[in-house]
């Protein structure tokens, strides 16, 4: 009705716009298809947002769209307001059924001169679809074409969905524990890049960092240390909830880990029956693994592992749990196996899905167990044999702890090191032999934190790698290019520099 109503009114006046080209814009993740229409839409203060208002969460696209419209370009506007006379363009965000659509990410872009129609079947896609929109506002107004400042839209088309459902990243906040304003940064420049899991390493051998009500110690205590000796910290339960709702509002959904059976010294510090490695346990602080596990065969560890799980899935609406399950080198494989059978059940009852890095497979895991790969090939096909889906998470490609190049000042080398391109020049399809696309749910970056303690070095790990792996992730592979999507990356140095992200320069990029 309100396009409708637009149109009748009729621009008066007949701009000629410049000659554009939406297909050479700066999208990052690349788009499915894309057709240049070579004219213009003019954003600028006589347009409108509206959006379907009977269906969950559009208005609430259409705002987000409208501030950060607001924060690159100081420009106001309207959402969902009635159409008044100055309302010359209209931004139309609408919900649709078309079979077009085929995901619930999936979007339509339709830009012409008088109007910007994003099609999608919920608001999670519509969500996707304001990223493109966002990255092809350009950051200069044109102020020759009207008596007033018009930002120029390349026009044309732009149809869009995923190549993975899962396209994630990990923070390692128990390493070096990282505020709640750290991670809502991260998770808006993630939203940016169209990545919809962050996943939360939230327990470590040097810091336990989510309050569990039942079990007050373990952030009265574990969470009162960290790598180096630094003061750690916890999030309450009500800090968990905001970063929840914030990732949320940007269509991501949290993936809480606790790790375990090893992994696990900060919480038997906190209660001392868990310790199953048969030493006195102390406050660690340094950056080994692989030496604490809890004691698999005392019923008393599943009691507690039922109150942490519940408390975590409880105040977690997205559909995983994370339990680790890595480098349990003093465990006794026999009581590994016994310790994931069993908290994969507790995972269940409280309506999780769970993962759990490689090494879970050795269990008897369900089919709706995901296997997080990051080192062992083996095991990455044998999940796949039990019909578990896998996350690729390959130390060697897609780690954003390892070092760029040996001048690199942050993060370690053990896998690799990883510059910008070998980052990128990757197929996770055909990355592990005897797994194809269907058998991977999707890639997800980690981001440990042994040699980090705050966002600027966060940042000059994950940044630019990231941005490739939200790529990786969401572009098929018949549509990326090193060499396109290089180009594609060294001009995202208004929207980082604009966030204040400090990103590490490699040389290998162009930066504008
Ligand atoms: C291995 S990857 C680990 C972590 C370390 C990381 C450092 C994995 C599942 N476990 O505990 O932080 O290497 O790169």
């Amino acid at each position: 009705i309100a396009l409708v109503a637009c149109q009748e009114k009729k621009v008066k006046e007949n701009i000629q716009f410049p000659s554009t080209d939406l297909a050479v814009e700066n999208i990052i993740p690349k788009p499915f298809k894309t057709i240049a229409t070579n004219s213009a839409f003019g954003l600028d203060e006589r347009t409108a947002i509206f959006t379907s208002q009977n269906s969950n969460g559009f208005p609430e696209v259409g705002q987000f769209l409208s501030e950060k419209i607001k924060e690159k370009i100081n420009i106001s506007i309207p959402v969902n307001a009635s159409i008044s006379e100055t309302v010359e363009r209209i931004i139309y965000i609408n919900q649709s059924d078309s079979l077009d659509l085929t995901t619930k990410e999936s979007y339509q872009l339709y830009i012409t001169k008088d109007s910007v129609i994003i099609n999608s079947k919920t608001a999670e896609g519509a969500f996707r679809g304001i990223q493109t929109l966002r990255q092809i506002i350009p950051e200069t107004s044109n102020d020759t074409l009207t008596d007033h400042k018009m930002w120029l839209i390349p026009t044309g088309k732009i149809w869009d969905h995923p190549n993975y459902v899962y396209r994630g990243a990990m923070l390692d906040v128990a390493r070096h524990f990282f505020s709640v304003k750290d991670v809502k940064k991260y998770l808006d420049v993630l939203a940016y890049y169209k990545i919809n899991i962050l996943h939360l390493h939230l327990s470590d051998d040097q810091g336990w960092r989510i309050e569990i009500k039942s079990l007050p110690k373990l952030t009265e205590v574990g969470g009162k240390t960290e790598v180096g000796g630094g003061e750690g910290g916890f999030y309450t339960q009500d800090d968990y909830k905001e970063l929840v709702n914030y990732a949320a509002q940007r269509h991501i959904t949290i993936v809480p880990e606790i790790d375990m059976p090893g992994h696990t010294n900060a919480a038997s510090v906190s209660y001392p029956f868990l310790n199953g490695n048969g030493k006195q346990v102390k406050p660690y602080t340094g950056t080994r693994v692989g030496f604490s596990t809890f004691d698999a065969r005392k019923d008393t560890i599943y009691a507690f592992l039922d109150d942490v799980i519940r408390e975590i899935s409880d105040i977690t609406p997205g559909p995983y749990f994370h339990i680790g399950g890595d480098e349990s080198h003093v465990t006794k494989k026999k009581d590994y196996i016994l310790f994931v059978d069993k908290v994969e059940k507790i995972v269940q009852k409280y309506g999780k899905k769970m993962i759990g890095w490689d090494e879970i497979v050795q269990a008897d895991i369900d089919t709706t167990t995901i296997a997080q790969h990051w080192s062992n090939q083996s095991n990455a096909l044998t999940a796949v044999r039990k019909g578990s889906k896998v996350i690729l998470s390959p130390a060697k490609k897609a780690y954003l702890d390892m070092q760029y190049d040996t001048l690199s000042k942050f993060g370690l080398h053990w896998a690799a090191y990883i510059p910008v391109d070998t980052a990128y020049q990757w197929s996770p399809g055909k990355y592990l032999k005897g797994i194809q696309s269907k058998d991977i749910l999707g890639i997800e970056a980690p981001l440990w934190s042994e040699t980090i303690s705050n966002i600027e070095e966060l940042e000059y790990l994950a940044f630019p790698r990231i941005i490739g792996y939200a790529e990786l992730g969401w572009t098929t592979e018949e549509n990326r290019d090193w060499e396109d999507y290089k180009v594609r990356l060294g001009n995202q140095t208004p929207y980082l520099e604009m966030m204040d992200v400090k990103y590490y320069p490699s040389p290998k990029i162009d930066w504008k």
